[in-house]
């Protein structure tokens, strides 16, 4: 039996990047290493997954209606679209949450496609059990779908020059990846892939 990996890049939009109304301090700077990972997938046909947070303008998620944040990827708007440097290839599937009003939906596994399919319907249909995870920010959207990722089983490479975080406490990153790694999430970088060479293969 081969194992079948797909790329998920967490919520790489304008709005959480500097600039943008719910900025990620440096969001903008995993775009390139995101973009090499893309290149990796592309060239072996493993799937790649985009995710993107997609609210109404309305919506118990936002300060003005009893949420946390700032108003921030309001559907059809500039600030919801993803970063424009960001080399998606076309077969990428585009994955939408946070459309109900009424809920904080920080993980890719509360996402759909465009058909409405959820992300975990569509990985297993594509026979996927790896994950790598990379995106934004690591404290939220990146914490929560990996873990989701975890507790359905599927092995997770948190690729840690491709995730920045929004840390209202300055160690919030820092807590969020141990909590992953804790779950059982594997650490990775674009240099310890290349120093690995065909291992890619296999991990
Ligand atoms: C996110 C805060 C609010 C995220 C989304 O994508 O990490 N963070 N909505
Ligand atoms: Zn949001």
């Amino acid at each position: 039996m081969g194992s079948k990996k797909a790329l998920l890049i967490v919520d790489v939009q304008n709005d959480f990047c500097p600039g943008g109304s719910l900025a990620v301090p440096e969001g903008d700077k995993i775009v390139p290493v995101l973009n090499r990972y893309m290149m990796i997938f592309s060239r072996k046909k493993w799937p790649i997954f985009a995710s993107r947070d997609w609210h109404p303008q309305e919506s118990k998620h936002f300060k003005q209606f009893g949420g946390l944040w700032p108003e921030h990827c309001i559907q059809n708007t500039r600030g919801a679209r993803l970063h424009p440097d960001l080399r998606l290839p076309k077969e990428t599937i585009v994955l939408s949450k946070g459309m109900d009003p009424d809920k904080d939906s920080y993980s890719a596994f509360q996402a759909v496609d465009s058909k409405g399919t959820e992300f975990f319907k569509l990985l297993k249909t594509l026979g996927i059990d790896k994950l790598w995870v990379g995106g934004l920010a690591t404290d939220y959207c990146v914490k929560s779908s990996v873990l989701d990722a975890l507790k359905f089983g599927f092995k997770v490479k948190l690729l840690i020059d491709a995730i920045k975080g929004v840390n209202i406490k300055p160690e919030d990153s820092e807590q969020a990846i141990e909590e992953m790694v804790r779950g059982g999430a594997e650490k990775m970088t674009l240099e310890e892939l290349s120093n690995q060479g065909k291992k890619i293969e296999g991990g």
